[in-house]
């Protein structure tokens, strides 16, 4: 039999089965226990777990395997950090996670807010715009399908609108499932709770995405990392540029033509800063 590992205490595992989307509780084989299985793995089981299928992706902290979407949460305050968003896009980019930017708190944002994040992410992400007070969550919520977690700087809102996914679908069913009363998560487990097509990853116990490989990446790779970049990479006329200075650099000359966004270009100078002090020790 075959299912979703969608949480995990010590050695006892949580499956939802493919065919029964029943959830059984399960423990692993020596061998696959040893290997590791990460909440997320797709697994083939028996008595016990005796196989965890290939990976998509793994990410250690906050541990889960197999993410598709990344749900990248900003509002007009707290005041953006376009760096750190910039930065999970390229965790998404390495990872091969789909990032999606969700604009909440649209209630009070005004329209310059929206439009500014339109223009500067229109080639790179899609732009979700929501509003958990408002209850305005059909962007987000006809998106999620597969495995999805979400990101973003404390206080925009991430708690909220998972809150909000939650009594939306509990008010559809019309029954209180398990889903309520999560409460504080207070230690460092990761549960996948299903919704609509796929599952929502409650990662509250880790503040932050872990984004130490981003700033481990070689610097001449981190341009790879940016979808909007990539047509003037291909132009750029220097070998194994860094796209920072020189009259024949393609990305510059895109940036002066208008065909990359200013802000992502000054972040992406800001992170490949970043990557080259680090390389110095
Ligand atoms: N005006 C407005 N406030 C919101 C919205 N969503 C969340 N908030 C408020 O923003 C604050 C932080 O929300 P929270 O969900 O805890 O953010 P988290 O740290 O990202 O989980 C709380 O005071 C929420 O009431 C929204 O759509 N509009
Ligand atoms: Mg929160
Ligand atoms: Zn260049």
């Amino acid at each position: 039999m075959e299912g979703l590992v969608i949480k995990k205490n010590a050695n006892l595992f949580s499956v939802e089965d493919f065919d029964t989307k029943q959830i059984v509780k399960i423990h692993a084989s020596g061998k696959t226990q040893e290997s590791g299985i990460f909440v997320g793995d797709k697994i083939f089981y028996a008595d016990v777990i005796e196989k965890v299928f290939e990976r998509k992706n793994i990410l250690i902290r906050p541990p889960l395997a197999n993410l598709d979407k990344l749900f990248i949460v900003l509002a007009p305050s707290p005041k953006p950090d376009f760096v750190l968003i910039d930065k999970l896009i390229v965790y998404c980019q390495v990872k091969g996670v789909q990032p999606f930017l969700v604009v909440n708190k649209i209630d009070k944002a005004p329209q310059m807010f929206v439009k500014n994040i339109k223009k500067i992410y229109n080639k790179v992400a899609q732009c979700l715009f929501v509003s958990a007070k408002n209850n305005q969550i059909e962007q987000l919520s006809e998106h999620i399908e597969g495995i999805c977690a979400f990101a973003g700087q404390s206080a925009v809102g991430k708690s909220s609108l998972i809150n909000c996914l939650f009594s939306q679908q509990l008010a559809q069913v019309g029954n209180l499932s398990k889903k309520i009363g999560r409460g504080r998560q207070t230690t460092r487990l990761v549960q996948l709770f299903s919704y609509n097509k796929g599952y929502i990853a409650d990662t509250a116990g880790f503040s932050m995405l872990d984004l130490s490989f981003v700033t481990e990446l070689e610097p001449r790779e981190l341009s790879s990392y940016y979808p909007d970049f990539l047509k003037a990479r291909a132009e750029c006329k220097y070998r194994s540029c860094l796209h920072e200075s020189g009259g024949d650099c393609g990305v510059i000359k895109a940036v002066q033509k208008g065909q990359i966004s200013v802000e992502r270009y000054q972040n992406y100078l800001k992170i490949l800063k970043e990557l080259k002090d680090r390389k110095k020790y």
